[in-house]
């Protein structure tokens, strides 16, 4: 059966990756692109791209009709740094834009929806070390709790209403394609273009600070398969924990090293590093793999090595 998927939020991070890998699979007029701003001309000039506000109920619906569109992927959403800044604005991005889309499902203009989460969902009180998928949840960012929050609403609208939705609690994402922003995990990709522009970096996070983290490809692969299961296997409908690897800052640094040995860090701490604290340091993602297969290819090793060869063919462009 034929599908066609719009992808809101299509510019970001993992958005503009999932939109590139669901056009080459599904073709490119399958897939509608949008987001607030329009200046990602790559995406823009691959396919259908509508310019929309994820907190317009209308416009996700007109384009919706227009397209038929059957699935969603809301990818847009406020950070865990940038939430702290603007504690009410991520409140109602993160939220309105979740109800927008799980309505439109309720209301049987689509039939499934894709909805990250984040390792952002639990909190200081959690178990740090291989953080089970049911324990305690007490997020201490706004953007935590919006996902928290949502979680709960996926969970009662596919109970209630059977809303085919499905979600992640992604950890930090690792790309070179596209820039995050405003993120907790965002040092692990700033400090390969510093290691190449500069040769050196000061993390925002002390050196000893454990974090879960993956790279893209394998956080793509995960959400399309996940998106390609069978109903019945996706026994959770509030979020899957989501593993690959966990390195602190020092690791990492030692691995770019291994590349470049001229290669030097400073570690700064602010704000943020309060944050990573209340994250887990790694998780336990066993029902994932156990109920669609999930498995991950890319260690840290991997990972710095297609960072710093992929960025090199960048900055040398
Ligand atoms: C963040 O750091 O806020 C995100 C996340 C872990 O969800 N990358």
């Amino acid at each position: 059966m034929s599908t066609t998927s719009l992808i809101i939020g299509a510019s970001g991070q993992i958005g503009t990756e999932l939109t590139k890998k669901l056009r080459a699979t599904y073709g490119e007029n399958s897939v509608i692109a949008s987001d607030i701003r329009d200046d990602n001309t790559a995406l823009v000039n691959s396919g259908p791209f509508k310019r929309m506000d994820a907190m317009d109920y209308n416009a996700i619906k007109d384009c919706v009709t227009q397209y038929n569109v059957d699935t969603v992927y809301l990818m847009a959403a406020m950070l865990s740094a940038t939430g702290e800044k603007y504690p009410e604005k991520a409140w109602h991005l993160n939220m309105t834009s979740l109800f927008n889309v799980l309505n439109l499902a309720k209301e049987g203009f689509i039939k499934k929806i894709f909805w990250p989460s984040s390792i952002a969902v639990f909190g200081p009180t959690t178990p740090r070390e291989q953080t089970p998928q049911y324990t305690i949840m007490e997020p201490t960012t706004v953007y935590g709790i919006t996902k928290q929050v949502g979680e709960r609403w996926c969970e009662y609208y596919f109970n209630n209403y059977g809303v085919d939705v499905r979600s992640i609690r992604y950890p930090g994402i690792i790309s070179w394609k596209t820039l995050p922003g405003g993120g907790t995990t965002d040092y692990a990709i700033d400090i390969y273009h510093k290691a190449l522009e500069t040769g050196t970096y000061d993390c925002f996070l002390k050196d000893n600070t454990a974090l879960p983290m993956m790279f893209m490809d394998d956080a793509i692969n995960a959400t399309v398969n996940l998106m390609d299961a069978k109903p019945e296997q996706v026994k959770i409908r509030s979020s899957y924990n989501l593993a690959a690897i966990s390195f602190t800052p020092s690791q990492l640094a030692k691995s770019i090293q291994q590349h470049l040995p001229n290669f030097t860090i400073s570690y700064t701490p602010d704000f943020r590093q309060q944050i990573a604290e209340s994250w887990p340091k790694s998780i336990n993602d066993a029902q994932a793999r156990l109920d669609w297969g999930w498995k991950h290819s890319f260690d840290m090793q991997s990972i710095t090595k297609e960072m710093l060869s992929q960025l090199q063919k960048k900055y040398q462009d």
